[in-house]
């Protein structure tokens, strides 16, 4: 088992990760941002470096300044957390260059999936359905057109090197594929320095649910279950449930053997997800894969009663996993608090906490860094909390989020609390009707006094 891990994040996931790592009886180092020096992963860790500026790229972002603080701290492995270099393929060889195991995929695995053309090909190849569509890169307008008139439109265009929503352009009649081909391909050429677009058939209302696997060196892949994650507002999540409510044992089985497949057409090793779009006759497609632990793995975790983090760990370790699949014993519910304002647009709203309660009680975790005199820093993303309930059934877990979003005290600054409690009040999503596009009718109304 390793000595000493570094933990290269910030925010509630370092802490998060910390917290496995001494119930492990692992030495714990914290690398931080001038902006980040009273946060509680800096006073948690055994040890912690200064590793830049605020701005990210100078920081979190910095592979050499993040690689000389674990030389000096002597750390065997390196735990990227999400985000930040968490899916970046030339840190995880530069950590395989300094002796140092990367806490994830190998770096050919990361390369695998990050190319989301080569993602799609290699899940062909494995089984696994895909969106039918060019199956490539598309040279040409001329031969953009005439795949979009053989697949039928609405078709949507997405860019090779994009994901998580960028890039991403719907042509819904043959008459807009010109103009939208060329925006398409302008906007991936300046996000992502490739112009690299492929097209699918566009899937109407889906869902996104996605599956957790785990594999190890040996070969071994196993499925933990599904999260329902189709509660988004501009590729943003809101709220993460396992299972989902529209999940039934076929498709769990269904969908958790190709999530499988998956796995196992790469070698995969660690902790990863399958994102798949679910249309309303319940076919599912794969979407992409995502070889990092990700914001809502407590969802999982306290459905399946297993800490992923700790699987990561030892996975990372070499230690073999059962090889069985896990399932759903309870219902579980996330709701992400983000410093914002969902009365303006999300707008992102930092500054100074002046006071902050989180919920208690049973079947209540909350996930967060913060505390009352905490002042949120503009620079990076704008989770404050996770606040994770759970109970035998979903309507139970629905309650509990209820009375513990009421119970929820945060002073100084606009966060989604309100957002929240209005969803969970909201007929169809209490009924479990919904889609991708459920936030883009929501109607929040008008603030309460206390909000
Ligand atoms: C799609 C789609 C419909 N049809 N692909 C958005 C994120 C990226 N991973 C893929 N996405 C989508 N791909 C086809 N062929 C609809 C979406 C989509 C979406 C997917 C998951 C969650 C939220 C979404 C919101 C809008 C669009």
């Amino acid at each position: 088992m390793f000595d000493k891990i570094l933990i290269a994040n910030r925010g509630e996931i370092a802490l998060r990760i910390i917290r496995t790592c001494r119930e492990m009886g692992i030495k714990t180092v914290a690398v931080f941002s001038t902006a980040d020096r009273d946060s509680l992963h800096v006073r948690f860790a055994d040890e912690a470096v200064c590793i830049g500026p605020a701005s990210s790229s100078d920081s979190y972002l910095s592979i050499p300044r993040i690689m000389a603080a674990a030389e000096i701290t002597n750390a065997d492995a390196i735990h990227p957390g999400y985000g930040f270099l968490a899916e970046n393929a030339d840190f995880a060889e530069v950590c395989e260059q300094y002796g140092i195991k990367f806490i994830g995929p190998t770096p050919e695995q990361i390369r695998k999936m990050g190319d989301k053309v080569t993602a799609k090909e290699t899940m062909i190849k494995a089984g696994v359905p895909v969106v039918p569509g060019s199956g490539g890169l598309v040279k040409s307008l001329k031969e953009g057109l005439k795949i979009a008139d053989k697949v039928g439109y609405p078709v949507i265009l997405k860019a090779t090197a994009g994901g998580g929503g960028k890039g991403m352009r719907i042509v819904w009649e043959k008459k807009d594929f010109e103009r939208q081909w060329e925006m398409a391909r302008q906007e991936a050429k300046a996000a992502f320095g490739n112009d690299g677009i492929y097209i699918e058939k566009f899937i109407e209302e889906p869902r996104h649910i996605e599956i957790q696997i785990a594999g190890d060196q040996f070969g071994t892949v196993c499925h933990l279950s599904e999260r329902e994650c189709s509660i988004q507002r501009r590729h943003q999540k809101l709220v993460e449930e396992s299972p989902s409510p529209f999940m039934t044992d076929e498709l769990r089985e269904a969908m958790g053997q190709a999530a499988i497949k998956a796995g196992q057409a790469i070698h995969y090793e660690g902790v990863g997800t399958v994102e798949f779009l679910v249309d309303k006759h319940r076919n599912f497609y794969f979407m992409e894969m995502n070889t990092r632990i990700q914001v809502e793995h407590p969802v999982t975790e306290e459905v399946i009663e297993h800490d992923l983090i700790k699987e990561q760990i030892k996975i990372a370790a070499g230690v073999p996993i059962s090889g069985k699949n896990y399932y759903p014993m309870m219902h579980a519910i996330e709701c992400r608090i983000n410093a914002e304002d969902p009365y303006h647009d999300f707008r992102p709203s930092p500054g100074k906490i002046t006071s902050f309660h989180s919920p208690k009680g049973h079947g209540v975790r909350v996930d967060t860094h913060v505390y009352a005199g905490y002042v949120i820093p503009p620079y990076y993303d704008s989770l404050i909390a996770k606040l994770i309930c759970r109970a035998q059934t979903r309507e139970e877990c629905i309650t509990k989020m209820e009375r513990a979003l009421d119970e929820f005290i945060v002073e100084g600054i606009k966060t989604t609390i309100p957002f929240h409690k209005k969803l969970m009040r909201d007929e169809r999503f209490r009924k479990g009707e919904f889609h991708t596009g459920f936030l883009n009718d929501f109607e929040l109304g008008e603030p309460e006094a206390e909000d």
